[in-house]
C-alpha cells in the first residue's frame, strides 16, 4: 500500500532506466541528456561542476561520465541515480573500459589513469602529458590519444613506452576519436571527421556544410554508423560510415562536449572475443554460437554481446559485424 506508492514516487524521482542505444549528450551546463536514437529527450542527469565530457557505461549498465570541471568521474546507475564520484586528475575528459572491466582516464592536466570497476586507481602513466581523448585497443595495452592539435599519440600503459606518432592532414583540431574493428579509427577534427587506416593515413572524411566543430566520436552498436556532435553547434548527427550519409540527426540546441551511446563498439572492452586472444575472429564467434540459447555467465560475458543475459544468435550476429578477420566474412551472410 503505501509502501508500494513509496517505491513508485522514488523511482519516479530518481529518473528513468538507460536502455540499450540511449544517446547521452554531455553538455557545458553541468549536466548529461539522455535521448532516444531519435533525439527525444528523455531525462536530463544533474550534479556535474561545469563542463561535461566523455562518458562510457559498464556492462551492468551503470554510466560513468568525467565532470572535466570537477575533477572526478560521476557514476549514475542504470536508472539514471548518482552514486559517486572518483578523483581522476585535473580536467578528466575522456573515459574507456578494458575487458577487465577496469575504466581508463585520460586529463587535460595531465596523465593516463586506470581504475578498478570500484574506483581505486591502480595505476598513472604520463601524468606530465596533456591527455584529451583517448581509446584502447584491442591488445589491451594502447592508448590512442589526442591533444586538440594536429596529432595522435600512442602510449603502451603496459610497458610504458611510447607508440609512433601519426600527424593528421590539413586544419583543425583533433578531439574524439575511435579505433575501428576492421583497423584504423575514426577521429573528430574541427573542420571535419576524418577517417585514417591502419597505416595512419587519410582514406575518408565526412561533414555536413557549415559545421566547423566536430568534437564528439562513438561508434554505434550497428557496425556501420557512427556518432558526432559539434562542440558549440549543439548538432548531432550519426553518420554512415561507408556511404558517408546522414542517417539521424537532431541538435541538442546547447554545447555539446562528449556523445556515447549504451551499447556502443569499443575494441578495447573484450566484448566477442571470448577465447582471449585479442582479436575477434571466426574462432569467437564458432564459440558464441556453440553456447547459443544459453545463460550468460555473467555481465560481463564476452558471449553475451548485447549484455541481455542469454547467448544468442544476435549476439554472434553483433560479433560478426566487429570481426576482425577475414574468416568471418562467411558469416555474415547468415
Ligand atoms: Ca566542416
Ligand atoms: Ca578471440
Ligand atoms: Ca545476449
Amino acid at each position: 500500500m503505501t509502501g508500494a506508492m513509496t517505491l513508485a514516487s522514488i523511482g519516479f524521482l530518481y529518473g528513468a532506466p538507460i536502455p540499450n542505444l540511449a544517446v547521452m549528450v554531455s553538455t557545458g551546463s553541468a549536466t548529461v541528456r539522455h535521448y532516444t536514437a531519435t533525439g527525444t529527450l528523455v531525462q536530463t542527469l544533474t550534479g556535474g561542476a561545469g563542463f561535461m565530457t566523455g562518458s562510457v557505461f559498464d556492462t551492468a549498465g551503470n554510466f560513468y561520465v568525467t565532470d572535466f570541471s570537477g575533477n572526478v568521474v560521476k557514476k549514475y546507475d542504470n536508472n539514471a541515480v548518482f552514486l559517486n564520484n572518483t578523483a581522476a586528475g585535473t580536467s578528466p575528459e575522456s573515459i574507456v573500459f578494458n575487458a577487465a572491466g577496469e575504466f581508463i582516464v585520460g586529463s587535460v592536466g595531465g596523465g593516463i589513469r586506470r581504475f578498478s570497476a570500484a574506483g581505486t586507481l591502480i595505476e598513472t602513466d604520463i601524468a606530465g602529458t596533456r591527455v584529451d581523448w583517448i581509446d584502447l585497443a584491442a591488445d589491451q595495452q594502447t592508448i590512442y590519444f589526442t591533444q586538440e592539435g594536429r596529432t595522435i599519440q600512442r602510449y603502451n600503459i603496459v610497458t610504458n613506452v611510447a607508440g609512433t606518432t601519426i600527424t593528421l592532414p590539413g586544419s583543425g583540431n583533433a578531439y574524439a576519436l575511435r579505433l575501428l574493428p576492421a583497423g584504423g579509427l575514426l577521429v573528430a577534427d574541427g573542420v571535419n571527421i576524418k577517417r585514417l587506416d591502419a597505416a595512419g593515413s587519410l582514406i575518408q572524411t565526412f561533414d555536413i556544410a557549415g559545421i566547423d566543430d566536430w568534437f564528439a566520436l562513438n561508434l554505434d552498436p550497428d557496425g556501420v554508423t557512427f556518432w558526432s556532435a559539434g562542440i558549440a553547434s549543439g548538432r548531432v548527427r550519426r553518420f554512415n560510415i561507408s556511404t558517408g550519409a546522414v542517417v539521424s540527426n537532431f541538435d541538442a540546441g546547447t554545447d555539446v562536449f562528449g556523445v556515447s551511446v549504451r551499447g556502443e563498439i569499443a575494441v578495447g572492452d573484450g566484448r566477442c572475443d571470448v577465447n582471449l586472444d585479442r582479436r575477434v575472429d571466426s574462432a569467437d564467434i564458432g564459440l558464441i554460437m556453440a553456447a547459443r540459447n544459453q545463460p550468460a555467465s555473467g555481465p560481463s560475458d564476452p558471449r553475451d554481446y548485447d549484455r541481455d543475459g542469454t547467448i544468442t544468435v544476435a549476439d554472434a550476429r553483433a560479433c560478426t559485424r566487429i570481426c576482425t578477420a577475414i574468416g568471418c566474412a562467411t558469416l555474415q551472410a547468415q
